[in-house]
């Protein structure tokens, strides 16, 4: 299986971000990405690429203009504030919502940033835009690789995807690398496309994206939304709007929910998805479904993941795997390539 490395992805560095009332450490942090690659040539599990470049226009099939425009520009403003914050990464504090208007971008940066965002959690620093672009770069490398016959494809990047909206970021995620992915197999002729979200935390930039939307089918395994983040979506009742009535699919489990539990409803998901007859997959693979993440609740072990790469190649559809979340660092590499070698096996 070949892997596209976003190269670029330690340009996104941020130093803190809010959690329980205080500035922390982030944990989306390089190193996790770097353990996935060490692991990765270790096991000697197919090449390693940089990815193409695809044209801005490409992004506008997901994101917003002016979103894209104030990812591209954010950094400029906020050094152009005060030069000194060079040294700061840039987060929110103040949102739009329910009965503020949206549809007027502030001059002032700091209410941009709020438009634009629904955490505090997601700082933005100086490489973020460089990072981001080129991680949606390797998404779309993935995808570009299944259309040339490829069985699958691993978009190794970071910062993640699936929180990010049309519209905004959040949950350390910028670009919905994901939802990228799928609509360019869309755009390329595929009828029906669907997303696969195994990550601990609920896909809900991926499901808002596509929740109108019959021709792709979007099915996510993760913490129940009423004590895990990202809170205000992600519950069973949702699925789908529309013309989309009926492709969508949650299925929140509790706290403290092991392998067993967890594989049945990812089984019961990939069966939605054979029924729906999709004719490509894209997974966002987050390994933070892993028994020590720092910041989750499943708990999945290092030789489990060998069995869910085994259980998505049993899907028989061309797949493309996206690096979501995952921050138990010295693990992640390991638990990663562990389903990339079930994959490869099965
Ligand atoms: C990203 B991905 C915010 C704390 C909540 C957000 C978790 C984002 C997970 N102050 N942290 O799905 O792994
Ligand atoms: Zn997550």
């Amino acid at each position: 299986m070949i892997t596209f490395y976003n190269h670029l992805h330690a340009q996104h560095q941020g130093k803190v971000e809010m959690f329980r009332g205080a500035l922390v450490p982030c944990f989306e942090v390089p190193a996790r990405a770097d353990h996935v690659l060490a692991e990765l040539q270790r096991r000697q599990l197919g090449t390693v690429q940089q990815p193409h470049a695809f044209d801005d226009a490409v992004l506008e099939r997901i994101h917003s203009p002016r979103y894209l425009r104030f990812l591209a520009s954010a950094w400029e403003q906020w050094v152009a504030l005060d030069p000194a914050n060079t040294d700061r990464d840039i987060l929110p504090s103040v949102w739009p919502t329910r009965t503020f208007r949206t549809d007027i971008e502030p001059d002032n940066l700091s209410a941009k940033m709020g438009l634009y965002s629904c955490d505090a959690g997601t700082p933005f620093t100086a490489g973020t835009w460089v990072a981001a672009r080129a991680g949606a770069d390797c998404a779309l490398s993935a995808a570009q690789r299944l259309l040339q016959g490829d069985r699958a494809a691993f978009a190794l990047t970071r910062p993640p995807g699936h929180h990010a909206g049309m519209d905004f970021f959040g949950g350390y995620c910028f670009l919905n690398n994901a939802a990228l992915a799928a609509q360019h197999l869309r755009d390329a002729g595929l009828e029906r496309v669907a997303a696969l979200d195994i990550d601990y935390h609920h896909g809900n930039g991926t499901q808002a994206i596509f929740y109108d939307r019959p021709d792709v089918y979007f099915a996510s395994v993760h913490g129940d939304p009423r004590t895990e983040y990202p809170f205000f979506l992600g519950h069973a009742d949702e699925t789908g709007c529309g013309a989309g009535v009926g492709a969508n699919l949650n299925i929140p489990l509790p706290r403290g929910t092991g392998f067993e539990v967890w594989f049945a409803a990812l089984e019961h998901a990939l069966g939605a998805i054979q029924r729906f007859g999709a004719q490509a997959l894209v997974v966002s693979l987050g390994m933070d479904t892993f028994v020590d993440d720092p910041i989750a609740g499943f708990t999945l072990h290092s030789a489990d993941y060998l069995r869910v790469g085994q259980r998505l190649a049993a899907a028989g559809l061309p797949t493309v795997l996206v690096f979501e979340g995952g921050y138990a660092v010295a693990e992640v590499g390991v638990n990663a390539v562990n389903v990339l070698e079930g994959f490869i096996g099965a």
